[in-house]
């Protein structure tokens, strides 16, 4: 067995978290992005450098690249793709050289994270991510009037999303719209403004289903791990979050057998999985620490946290060890794994809670300091308990 290195995500200068605080947190690595530069263009090295120094200079080092977004062009094989893909390359190489060396990237067609409700209200005061699905539905039918949504859904979900569709008010409505087709910071969904732009990128997927999808982004690993391989880069792909296909887009990275499937049609160590517990958590028919025995020696980034669900398909964010993910369980086979691999792979304590001072205070959705915080404490505590006991 062997430790994980314990990381930190980092939004860049604008951040309310900053490296001091990142510092204090006893994190010693950081995971961040040049979110200024437009989805597509290449990053260039004065810019990587810039960013690096920084960090350096607090103390702590740039471990994994959070994302690099793949352009929608390469999702869908369409318009400038290739141009986006010779990007890709150019900014895997400029990273290596600056000497990063992990990179995260998803495959969602559209939109990258979603949530229906970012202050959901805990018994103690403290505030979680919340997705459900009633609301989703609601915002699809009902605010978004996707043509043909309602033959996705069932009589009774249709009727659920009628009632609580009625209960919203104007500004309900309106957040709920902001949340899904602005997408979440952090995230790689485009940012559109209004509900027929929204509607007009998810037309442009007509026609791509997941047998595409797939297709597309084997034929992508294809072109960007042989660099990747070239310069020493490991690929890490996130899940889909949530795990199950959303207003009619397909989802390929959702189950075991999606990775299993993608690892083995690309089969170089370049090629792996950025292991989110809470991702891959939300369905029961994933099993984690199987997940982690099977297909560790592929994990290179890890994201730890966990959610509860319930028998409707609703799921709220939990303590870290405190979810349906069984932590204790997936942290001894992440150690394990390390240990063969030899390496400490990179791990961050992912989405906390909004609490003590930061209820007051203005944070990313999920990405607040104090419950990220607890979340690493915890877990870092259960690091070394399995590392001792062993
Ligand atoms: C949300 C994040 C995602 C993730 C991307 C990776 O909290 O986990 O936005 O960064 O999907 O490309």
């Amino acid at each position: 067995m062997k430790n994980l290195e314990q990381t930190w995500r980092w939004y860049g200068p604008n951040d309310p978290v900053s490296l001091a605080d990142v510092r204090q947190s006893g994190a010693t690595g950081v995971v961040t992005a040049l979110h200024q530069i437009p989805n597509g263009e290449v990053w260039p090295v004065v810019a990587i450098q810039e960013r690096k120094e920084m960090i350096e200079t607090a103390g702590l080092k740039w471990s994994v690249v959070e994302s690099i977004p793949v352009h929608e062009d390469i999702k869908r094989r369409s318009g400038s793709y290739l141009k986006w893909i010779e990007n890709y390359q150019t900014s895997i190489r400029n990273l290596a050289s600056c000497g990063i060396a992990i990179v995260t990237y998803n495959f969602m067609p559209v939109m990258d994270w979603t949530r229906t409700e970012l202050e959901y209200k805990l018994p103690d005061g403290s505030e979680a991510l919340y997705f459900e699905r009633a609301a989703f539905t609601a915002f699809d039918l009902f605010l978004l009037k996707r043509p043909g949504a309602e033959n996705d859904y069932t009589e009774a979900e249709r009727q659920a999303a009628k009632e609580r569709f009625a209960d919203m008010n104007e500004a309900d409505k309106q957040r709920l719209t902001g949340f899904i087709i602005a997408g979440l910071p952090g995230g790689t969904t485009e940012g559109q403004q209004t509900l027929s732009s929204f509607q007009s990128i998810l037309d442009s997927y007509a026609g791509i289903d997941a047998k595409t999808l797939r297709k597309n982004l084997i034929l992508f690993l294809k072109e960007i791990a042989p660099v990747a391989e070239d310069v020493g880069v490991k690929l890490a792909i996130h899940p889909d979050d949530p795990p199950f296909p959303l207003l009619g887009l397909p989802r390929i990275m959702s189950t075991e057998a999606d990775a299993n499937h993608l690892l083995k049609a690309v089969d170089t160590p370049a090629n792996g999985l950025c292991f989110c517990t809470g991702s891959y958590g939300t369905r029961p028919d994933n099993d984690l620490p199987g997940m982690v025995e099977r297909m560790g020696d592929r994990i290179h980034f890890i994201h730890l946290r966990a959610t509860k669900r319930d028998a409707g398909g609703n799921f709220y964010e939990a303590d870290h060890l405190d979810g349906d993910v069984d932590m204790y369980a997936v942290m001894k086979e992440l150690l394990t794994a390390a240990g063969a691999q030899g390496v400490s792979i990179p791990m961050r304590p992912d989405h906390g809670h909004k609490m003590l001072d930061d209820l007051t205070k203005r944070t990313n959705p999920g990405y607040s300091a104090i419950g990220r915080l607890r979340g690493l404490a915890e877990l870092r505590g259960l690091e070394m308990g399995i590392l001792r006991s062993s």
